[in-house]
């Protein structure tokens, strides 16, 4: 771990970079599979499905009788939490809907807004190392919520050919309405184009390592819509010396195993607890199964030793971090004055952890700076707002002749003449 005293605001950029990727060498791939999956569908899937997962499916829709059995190897204890889970996100979610918007803004001339849910969405769950089941809830629940008919899951199978228990499971439980066995760029590819067993959607959600996330920008460029450009998790912790150290390592350590790549960085305008966080990390992450994983990731990690809460939060502000947690005596100044983060975490008793699987917020949250510009995935990533307007007569005759004028001044003759016929015979 990196401690850095009182950095310079000049080397801010440098120290709170993110790994680069190196997307060039991906992109040929990425390229040449969504070619072969468009133009061969289900045959180029299948061929990929046994080249990158090492397994030779016969069908990759995932059956009732599967999820029947799945569903059944999962522990009654476990489905009991999913579902608490599931109640507090449906619950957060559904607080999230918002009316129809209806103004009248000059006399005759009527605007209103409404929402309609994406039809078609794809939700694209890693396989991997942990079976990320709660990004299930995650996904599918606000899409329910927001009336999507169709979702479409797709997840990588593992050497048996097989989805883990818990992602068939929560996703029966959600509603999901076709579950496939499809990874990686190819599965984003048969979202993109359509296959004959999988449907062509119109919006993709959903993390992934590299080739998934190059894959989702790609399929941009073929109309589809994607929640966010992803990239590795990340959190940033600011607490002062009234947090407590064995908590703050110990959520450290919680993104720091999520994988090599994770990003985890303390602020703090106190030297003692940076070191007693220090000393905690080496305690706890010796126990964790995870350890080969997390100690890559707190190699990586910064302990940034700042004077005061102005600084810090201005440093704060210039990473943007995908999640941050505050522990601080001056809590209202961070809280009041965050402007780039992705979900906030406060105090002592607000692990991430909560946010990532059952307080009801979302965990699918912007990295890589891009929470500057981006929201996490909340109700209207399912929405598309339509507006709507109905002009009277004496509307028209009120707003006519702005119109007129400024299709004038713009050039744009037949603009000008769909107002003008109309009110010709409105003045006759
Ligand atoms: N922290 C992850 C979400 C997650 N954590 C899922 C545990 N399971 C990315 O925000
Ligand atoms: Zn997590």
């Amino acid at each position: 771990m990196k401690t850095i005293v009182n950095p310079q605001r000049a080397d801010w950029t440098s120290i709170l970079a993110r790994p680069t990727q190196t997307v060039n060498d991906i992109e040929d791939t990425v390229n040449q599979i969504f070619d072969d999956v468009q133009k061969n569908r289900d045959k180029a899937i299948f061929k990929y499905t046994e080249m990158f997962d090492g397994v030779i499916l016969e069908d990759n829709l995932v059956s009732e009788s599967e999820i029947q059995t799945a569903s059944d190897a999962v522990s009654d204890e476990l489905k009991s939490a999913i579902k608490t889970a599931k109640a507090n996100i449906e619950t957060f979610h559904k607080a999230q809907k918002t009316e129809r918007i209806s103004v009248e803004t000059t006399n005759g001339v009527e605007c209103w807004q409404e929402k309609r849910a994406i039809e078609k969405v794809g939700l694209y769950i890693p396989g991997g190392t942990a079976p990320l089941f709660s990004t299930v809830l995650m996904l599918a629940v606000p899409a329910t919520i927001a009336g999507c008919k169709e979702l479409v899951l797709c997840s990588p199978p593992n050497k048996e050919g097989k989805i883990a228990n818990e992602i068939l499971y929560t996703a029966n439980l959600c509603g999901v309405t076709k579950i496939f066995k499809v990874g990686g760029i190819q599965a984003i590819a048969g979202l993109t184009f359509g296959t004959e067993s999988i449907p062509q959607v119109y919006k993709i959600f959903g993390p992934g390592n590299q080739f998934v996330t190059v894959a989702k920008q790609l399929a941009t460029k073929y109309g589809v819509a994607i929640d966010m450009p992803a990239g590795p998790s990340e959190l940033l912790v600011m607490a002062d010396d009234s947090a407590n150290a064995s908590y703050v390592a110990s959520d450290l350590l919680s993104q720091a195993e999520h994988g090599t790549d994770s990003q985890v960085i303390l602020v703090s305008t106190s030297k003692d607890l940076i070191s007693e966080v220090e000393e905690q990390i080496e305690l706890q992450i010796e126990a964790l199964p995870r350890k080969a994983m997390a100690k890559q990731a707190i190699e990586n990690s910064k302990l940034i030793y700042v004077e005061d809460d102005e600084t810090a939060l201005d440093l704060i502000n210039a990473y943007g971090p995908e999640h941050f947690i505050v522990c601080s005596k001056n809590e209202g100044l961070f809280i009041n004055r965050i402007v780039n983060a992705g979900s906030v975490f406060i105090g002592n008793y607000t692990p991430e952890s909560a946010g990532d699987y059952a307080s009801g917020t979302n965990h699918t949250l912007p990295t890589n700076g891009f929470s500057k510009a981006y929201s996490g995935v909340n109700l209207d990533s399912f929405n598309k707002s339509i507006t709507f307007q109905r002009i009277s007569q004496e509307g028209l005759l009120n707003l006519g002749y702005t119109i007129e004028l400024m299709a004038e001044a713009e050039g744009l003759q037949a603009h000008k003449n769909a107002v003008s016929i109309r009110l010709k015979d409105l003045k006759s």
